[in-house]
């Protein structure tokens, strides 16, 4: 399953590109769009597959550990809120599918590689929400990670792909606020509730880190996706936005960020902080975090509810077509 992850995908020169190869990189150098019917090479393709593909996975599987809080929220405002930031994400989620489906794969071989396990969503989501604190964590930290990653997206060079970015960045900031805000209360609210909040930043503050992908010196994708402008920044870039962009707020809610190397570096202009342990997020790629067989289990078991459904689409879908077949016959 990890074999992608052995080598480090090469970035060939202009002199071993192919004519078509060549053009096709001055496309992207000249910062055009690539739409769906136009020439690109192999790879491209394949990368923009695997790259959609399990970003849509995520936005599915990411519904899982918030939809589990919706019948729980404190309030029915909280509740409403919530629910439609989890119905958000299935939106998200179908149109990446949608732009996945322009590049030539259909959306059920997609969903039948993610349930054999031949196919990535996010590491996050097999990570427990254990209290309503660690939804506002969620939606501050993961949401917050989620718009660092996708506002550069915006700018893809896969035409599709941006445009799907536009739209759901909206809707992340949205997602972003609705943590936050979940944050200041408990964060403001009695020192029991504080702890909660502690507590939630404490276990959520890595395993976001980890969203961004790997560090730079092992990210195999890295290179050949940014010359092909399908990256717009490194995994790290973004990781240090991100601590650079999160500490002030965690600060604003009276938190500690659980780092006590965490230091502001002034002449990098940024936060020095720690890795993540890299060999837990290994391992939880690897199918053992917490909540891995419990996230695939119920992707799989809604899969399979709701076959009756997809062969009644089916079904009435044929029985439609051999219905107007018949009456154009009879109309000749
Ligand atoms: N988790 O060479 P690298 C959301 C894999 S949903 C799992 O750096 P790349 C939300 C990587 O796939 C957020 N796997 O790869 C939803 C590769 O393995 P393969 C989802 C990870 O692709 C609901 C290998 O490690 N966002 O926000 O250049 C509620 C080597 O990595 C992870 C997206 O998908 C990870 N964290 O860079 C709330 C954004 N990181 O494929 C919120 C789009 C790395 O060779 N995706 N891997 O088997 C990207 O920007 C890039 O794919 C990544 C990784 C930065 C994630």
């Amino acid at each position: 399953m990890y074999a992608q992850m052995v080598t480090t995908d090469a970035v060939k020169s202009a002199g071993e590109m192919s004519p078509e190869e060549r053009a096709f990189q001055e496309r992207i150098d000249r910062g055009e769009r690539i739409e769906p019917k136009e020439w690109m090479p192999d790879a491209y393709r394949k990368t923009l597959i695997r790259q959609i593909g399990q970003h849509a996975h995520s936005e599915i599987v990411g519904q899982l550990p918030e939809g589990n809080w919706i019948t729980r929220a404190p309030t029915l405002e909280r509740k409403a809120i919530l629910l439609a930031k989890v119905q958000d994400e299935a939106g998200h989620g179908l149109y990446l599918y949608s732009a996945a489906e322009t590049l030539g794969v259909s959306r059920d071989e997609l969903l039948e590689k993610l349930h054999t396990g031949r196919m990535k969503y996010s590491s996050i989501f097999n990570y427990p929400t254990l209290n309503w604190a660690d939804i506002g964590a969620v939606g501050w930290l993961v949401d917050g990670a989620a718009i660092m990653n996708q506002v550069p997206l915006q700018k893809t060079s896969y035409g599709p792909y941006s445009r799907a970015m536009v739209r759901i960045c909206k809707e992340e900031s949205f997602h972003q606020r609705q943590g936050y805000d979940i944050m200041m209360k408990m964060s403001f609210g009695t020192p029991e509730q504080k702890a909660m909040a502690q507590d939630a930043l404490n276990r959520f503050w890595y395993p976001s880190l980890m969203m961004f992908g790997p560090s730079d010196k092992d990210s195999v994708h890295s290179a050949q996706s940014m010359a092909w402008k399908i990256k717009i920044n490194t995994n790290d870039e973004l990781r240090q936005k991100f601590v650079d962009q999160t500490v002030p707020q965690a600060e604003y809610l009276g938190l500690t960020v659980p780092d006590e190397h965490l230091k502001w570096n002034e002449e990098k202009g940024g936060y020095d902080y720690s890795q993540p342990d890299w060999d837990e997020f290994f391992d939880v790629l690897a199918g053992n975090g917490p909540c891995n067989k419990e996230r695939l289990g119920a992707r799989v078991k809604a899969w399979e509810d709701g076959a009756w459904f997809r062969d009644a689409l089916t079904a009435h879908a044929e029985k439609t077509a051999r219905r107007r077949a018949a009456s154009r016959v009879a109309a000749e």
